[in-house]
């Protein structure tokens, strides 16, 4: 399964450009304080540095992108005239029949999963296919971004002047300065501990950093985890010996091992399911969208109150 998104994420990379400004111009030395930094933490090794070596020069865009919506819910939306806008308590396009057919086929294709997963875990499969549904689509969205790329970027965005026309249309006067130094550092630091967790990662289950493709802040797999959750969460659910979180396999157990973990119990109700879904995501729309969806996916229709919180207040 790795080779064949490999192959997807070199051709992503390639047909994004950023595969033709690699290798002659940045090399080691455009990630030389990302490398000195391992080196005196002693996590400086061969696939280090032969990973961070096929990158292009590091890309401003996904701490740019962290400090806009940063600085748009900080300064802008606490601002904004007239009545607030409330969001809806699903998201958009997704409790459809069709999506909840697609649920169903997926779990028809990958039954054993399912069904190992409900019985280790208790999560059943109307769930856990809906949140893979909400999450990549049950696999067909997985993100065009190189994971490790995402992260060494972010990790030495560490200087406003790094950021280039990211920082346009942002009024960043010598007030809100120390806000932003303080976002930078805190944000680097975070994609720096998640790029080590990733590369821990790709040696423990002899995977090639350079072929995995993921999210925009670098969630990867098909249920998306961050490297950082897949020490604590991920699970093996073929017993292959090996976590692969683009098999159905593996994610599905996953996803399942994550929310017991984070306390779904089979008989717990709908109440202790929301907040369980919304340790996965903290967004309200996120848990409702997801128990609406499991709800046709089992055939029932979708409770109009139980089913949903409201948004909260922003
Ligand atoms: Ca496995």
């Amino acid at each position: 399964m790795i080779r064949i998104f490999a192959a997807v994420a070199a051709i992503l990379w390639l047909v994004s450009g950023v595969g033709a400004m690699c290798a002659d111009v940045a090399g080691a030395y455009a990630w030389e304080s990302l490398a000195d930094r391992m080196r005196s933490e002693g996590c400086w090794d061969g696939l280090a540095a032969t990973s961070l070596a096929a990158l292009p020069n590091p890309s401003p865009e996904p701490m740019g992108r962290k400090v806009k919506e940063l600085y748009f819910s900080k300064f802008v939306r606490p601002f904004l005239k007239g009545p607030k806008k409330k969001l809806p308590p699903l998201y958009p396009n997704v409790v459809l029949p069709e999506s909840a057919a697609r649920c169903r086929e997926y779990i028809a294709a990958n039954k054993a999963a399912f069904d190992e997963t409900e019985r280790r875990f208790g999560v059943p499969p109307d769930i856990v296919s809906s949140l893979l549904y909400v999450e990549t689509r049950l696999g067909t969205a997985l993100g065009t971004r190189l994971v490790l790329y995402t992260l060494a970027s972010m990790a030495v965005t560490r200087q406003a002047d790094q950021l280039g026309t990211w920082l346009n249309g942002l009024d960043i006067g010598d007030d809100r300065r120390p806000w932003l130094s303080e976002v930078l550092k805190k944000r680097s630091d975070w994609a720096y501990k998640e790029l080590k967790t990733f590369l821990d990662y790709c040696r423990a289950n002899n995977i090639d950093p350079l072929t995995v493709p993921g999210s925009f802040y670098g969630a990867l797999g098909i249920c998306q985890f961050m490297p950082s959750s897949i020490a604590g969460y991920a699970a093996d659910g073929n017993g292959d010996g090996v976590i692969d979180l683009f098999d159905p396999d593996d994610a599905v157990a996953s996803v399942g091992r994550y929310l017991s973990l984070n306390g779904w119990t089979p008989n717990g109700g709908r109440k202790e399911w929301h907040a369980a879904l919304k340790r996965y995501n903290h967004e309200d729309r996120y848990a409702n969208t997801i128990l609406a969806l499991a709800d046709l996916v089992r055939g029932d229709a979708p409770r109009k109150k139980a089913a949903v919180s409201k948004p909260r207040k922003r």
